[in-house]
């Protein structure tokens, strides 16, 4: 088994579960109280400030922000990934996930529709910043959904993607809400069904996602929604294969 610290090591039930499902969770990465420090700082420091991707504050401040970069290489979240990919593991993209009052329903997709990974392989976390729940549009996703692969078609008018998984293709019977407390988190693969509805609560909802995958996988870092000069981080064991940029934690 993996050397990883007792208490985030993931069981063979776990596995099996992620395996079956396409996704684990919710954990808990940190406190409510120590997530309302974090999210301080974000506020006042990373969402009202240009980073390094000029189509986007909301993307790659783990560029830019040493706040940020500690968030998307927080142990719990990596090492618990590792139990699922293995020792060596690149945070190729983070994306901060702001859905004001009124923001937009975020259509039925799979992330890998929009990716630029070859071969196309990814595990997701999405850690709720503010608390998520039915009420303020938490995300919902598709157990078992994962397996696979569907057509995309264009959204339709008024949602916060211009595409979606057509509808039709599958079956959303069985959605499930990830309801979470600020601090807790829950992991996806890259193909798992995901949506979340528009947000009709006075209630913000903010949250943030880090995508993760190996060295082995050639990230392409110049191509949307990755941009020129982008870096990834190198969170975890090494790369022998070098076709990633990376950079250390920012100074701020
Ligand atoms: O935050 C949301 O509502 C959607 C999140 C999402 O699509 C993702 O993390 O891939």
């Amino acid at each position: 088994m993996l050397e990883v610290a007792p208490e985030y090591q993931l069981s063979r039930d776990d596995v099996d579960f992620f395996v079956t499902q396409g996704y684990l969770g919710p954990f808990a990465a940190m406190s409510a109280a120590e997530m309302a420090q974090i999210r301080r700082g974000i506020d006042e420091t990373v969402l009202t400030a240009d980073g390094p991707n000029p189509r986007s504050r909301a993307q790659s401040r783990h560029m830019d922000q040493p706040l940020v970069y500690d968030l998307a290489t927080h142990p719990a979240i990596i090492e618990r990934i590792a139990c699922l990919l293995g020792p060596d593991l690149i945070v190729w993209a983070t994306n901060f996930w702001l859905k004001a009052p009124g923001g937009a329903e975020i259509p039925w997709h799979q992330d890998i529709n929009f990716w630029p990974l070859e071969p196309p392989l990814n595990t997701s976390a999405w850690i709720a910043i503010d608390a998520a729940t039915v009420e303020n549009s938490c995300v919902q996703i598709i157990p078992g959904s994962h397996r696979e692969s569907l057509p995309h078609s264009k959204a339709e008018a008024g949602m916060a993607f211009g595409k979606m998984a057509q509808p039709g293709s599958f079956d959303a019977a069985g959605a499930i809400d990830m309801e979470l407390q600020p601090g807790e988190f829950f992991i996806f693969s890259e193909r798992t069904l995901h949506r979340s509805s528009t947000n009709t609560s006075n209630k913000r909802r903010l949250g943030f996602s880090l995508r993760v995958t190996l060295p082995q996988v050639h990230v392409f870092q110049d191509r949307s929604p990755l941009h020129a000069g982008h870096t990834a981080i190198l969170a975890r064991g090494r790369d022998v294969m070098g076709f990633n940029r990376y950079a250390g934690r920012p100074a701020g």
